[in-house]
């Protein structure tokens, strides 16, 4: 009872201080340090507090089991150091069951509680929609992306990123990078594929990044929620110009989505960008020469 209400006490500044550092922080700080908190309670997408809240949550466990096991090295290393005049070996102890269990089963309930976790979080994350409001083809190229709006029927073609002769050196002329415009709050569906090799979609402030493999569909669902514009770039070494492989993504108004749609069909971009770019066209079901045709 009376150490009850001591704790009790205790919790008063212990809480008051933890409210006091954690109001101190910044959203960054806050959700690990992930790109995509700062300015804005709005999260980025559907998917980033809960990829943010994983990240966090799970380094904050392995701290303490750091902490931990720090400590107990450092006390063991200090206690047990050799002093002066000491010789021979110490004494050696082995075969203690408890500790032998307790540093098997920790673990196992460690690993089995981020596998739970990440499995849950993962599934969450891929579900795929239905229906989605917005579908989209990615085509990664050797060294850009190329956009079919779908259900617009329309498309964008770009091109690797410009050297600014104006700028710094490694300056890009950002108003020519590919774009992907996308409207706030409607479901998406990306489908990813490649014209020749293994690239991957990275969209920084998303949390999310998905490899484009030739010959195969990835896809990626995500609700975009906050609008601004989002830098993207491949993130898997796919050749010489790999790092010119940027894009930008921005989120904005269905109107300005419409518009944006409107602009690509009157610039004659109608139509989608089929397989006629890509490099490989030997892939299996294509037209590979089979044996009857090539002796
Ligand atoms: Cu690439």
């Amino acid at each position: 009872m009376r150490k009850n209400r001591r704790l009790r006490w205790a919790a008063i500044p212990v809480a008051a201080t933890l409210a006091i550092v954690l109001a101190g922080c910044t959203q960054t700080q806050l959700n690990g340090f992930l790109p995509g908190f700062e300015g804005s309670d709005q999260p980025v997408t559907n998917h980033t507090e809960r990829v943010a809240g994983l990240w966090t949550t799970s380094w904050i466990v392995l701290l303490i089991v750091g902490i931990i096991t720090w400590g107990l090295l450092i006390w063991a290393v200090v206690i047990y150091r050799r002093r002066k005049g000491q010789t021979g070996l110490p004494v050696q102890l082995r075969y203690n069951m408890p500790i032998e269990i307790f540093y098997t089963v920790v673990p196992l309930i460690l690993v089995l509680g981020f596998f739970a976790f990440t499995a849950r979080d993962q599934s969450a994350i891929e579900a795929r929609d239905a229906s989605p409001d917005v579908k989209i083809e990615v085509l990664a190229k050797q060294w850009s992306w190329d956009f079919n709006y779908v259900d617009e029927d329309v498309y964008s073609a770009g091109v690797q990123a410009q050297d600014d002769p104006d700028g710094a050196q490694g300056a890009i002329i950002e108003s020519e990078l590919p774009v992907l415009v996308l409207p706030v709050g409607a479901s998406v569906e990306i489908a990813l594929e490649s014209r020749d090799v293994v690239h991957s979609f990275w969209v920084i402030d998303f949390l999310y990044k998905k490899d484009v493999i030739p010959g195969k569909t990835n896809y990626m669902t995500v609700t975009p929620e906050r609008i601004g514009t989002y830098a993207g770039k491949c993130a898997e070494l796919c050749g010489e110009y790999h790092s010119l492989m940027l894009f930008n993504v921005e989120v904005v108004s269905q109107a300005d989505y419409d518009a944006y749609i409107e602009s690509l069909r009157d610039a004659g971009n109608e139509g989608q960008l089929g397989t006629d770019y890509d490099r490989n066209q030997n892939l299996p079901g294509t037209n590979a020469p089979t044996i009857e045709e090539g002796h």
